[in-house]
C-alpha cells in the first residue's frame, strides 16, 4: 500500500506539469485526476508492488566518478534508409509512438520528450558481459508520460521497439510497471552533458537502472503497453530472453 500511495505521490507531482505535452492533442480533454486512479488501479489489480524494494533508487555518483569513456555494446547504430534520413536530419523529426492498452495512444516528437519532466542521474550501467561504465544521463521521465497516455487496466508490461536490428530482428524489450514507474526510469536523450551519441542509442534510450544493461533498450521508436509478453517475440519479453539464457527479469 505504501508503494502504490508513494507512487501516485509521483504521479501527482508529473499531472502538475502536464503542459510538458500541450502540443500533443491526444492529451488536452484528459482528466487528469482519473488518470491518477486509473494507474493506482492497475497497480492494485495486478499486485506489482509486492513487498519488495523495487522502488529502492540505483545508487548515484558523482561527476569525478565519470568513466572516461562510454563503452558501447550491441548495436552500434539504428538500422535501415528511414534511420539514417533522420542522422542526416540530426533526429529532428524523430517521433515515438506510445500504443497498445492505452487510452490515448501518443505521438511523441523531440521537443515532446525535452518537454517532459527531466531526470538527470550519474549512474553505473552493468553489463553481463563483464565491464561495466559509469556515465550521466539526462531525459524524460517515463512515469508522466505513461500517465499522459493513460495506461488500460490491463496494462502489465511495458515493451520498446528499436530501429535497430541483430541477424534481421529489431532488437525489443520489456520491463514491468514496478520498473517503467521506477523514479530513475527515463527515456535519455543525452549522455555526459551532450547529445546521446548514435552508438549509444540516439536519439532515445531507455535508461533503468535497477536491471542489467540488455534491458536498457537503444533507438526507441515505439512504446507498447501490453497484458501479457506471450505476443511479443518469441514469448520471453526481450530479444536476449528469446535466444539466449538471459533472464527477463535482470534485476540488480
Ligand atoms: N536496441 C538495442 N538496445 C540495446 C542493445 C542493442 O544491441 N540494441 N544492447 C544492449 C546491451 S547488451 C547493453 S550492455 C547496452 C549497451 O549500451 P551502450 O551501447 O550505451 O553501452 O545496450 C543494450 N540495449
Ligand atoms: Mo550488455
Amino acid at each position: 500500500m505504501a508503494d502504490i500511495i508513494i507512487n501516485r505521490r509521483a504521479l501527482i507531482g508529473s499531472v502538475a506539469a502536464l503542459p510538458f505535452l500541450s502540443g500533443c492533442d491526444a492529451l488536452n480533454e484528459a482528466p487528469a485526476f482519473r488518470k491518477i486512479l486509473s494507474m493506482g488501479e492497475v497497480m492494485n489489480q495486478h499486485s506489482q508492488r509486492a513487498l519488495t524494494d523495487r522502488d529502492a533508487l540505483a545508487r548515484e555518483f558523482t561527476r569525478a566518478d565519470l568513466s572516461p569513456v562510454f563503452r558501447v555494446n550491441g548495436s552500434r547504430t539504428g538500422d535501415g534508409p528511414a534511420y539514417s534520413a533522420h542522422v542526416a536530419t540530426g533526429f529532428r523529426d524523430w517521433r515515438i509512438q506510445v500504443g497498445g492498452l492505452v487510452r490515448r495512444p501518443l505521438s511523441l516528437s523531440m521537443a515532446d520528450i525535452r518537454a517532459v519532466p527531466q531526470r538527470t542521474q550519474i549512474t553505473r550501467h552493468d553489463c553481463v558481459e563483464g565491464w561495466s561504465a559509469i556515465g550521466e544521463w539526462q531525459g524524460a521521465k517515463l512515469a508522466p508520460i505513461l500517465a499522459a497516455a493513460q495506461l488500460l487496466p490491463g496494462a502489465r508490461f511495458i515493451v520498446f521497439h528499436c530501429a535497430d536490428k541483430i541477424g534481421g530482428t529489431a532488437y525489443y524489450e520489456s520491463i514491468d510497471l514496478t520498473d517503467a514507474l521506477h523514479p530513475q526510469t527515463i527515456l535519455a536523450w543525452r549522455l555526459n552533458s551532450g547529445a546521446l551519441p548514435i552508438a549509444n542509442g540516439a536519439p532515445l534510450r531507455l535508461r533503468i537502472e535497477r536491471q542489467l544493461g540488455y534491458k536498457h533498450a537503444k533507438f526507441i521508436h515505439s512504446i507498447e503497453a501490453v497484458a501479457s509478453l506471450d505476443t511479443i517475440g518469441k514469448g520471453k519479453g526481450g530479444y536476449w530472453e528469446d535466444r539466449i539464457d538471459y533472464e527477463w527479469y535482470a534485476g540488480i
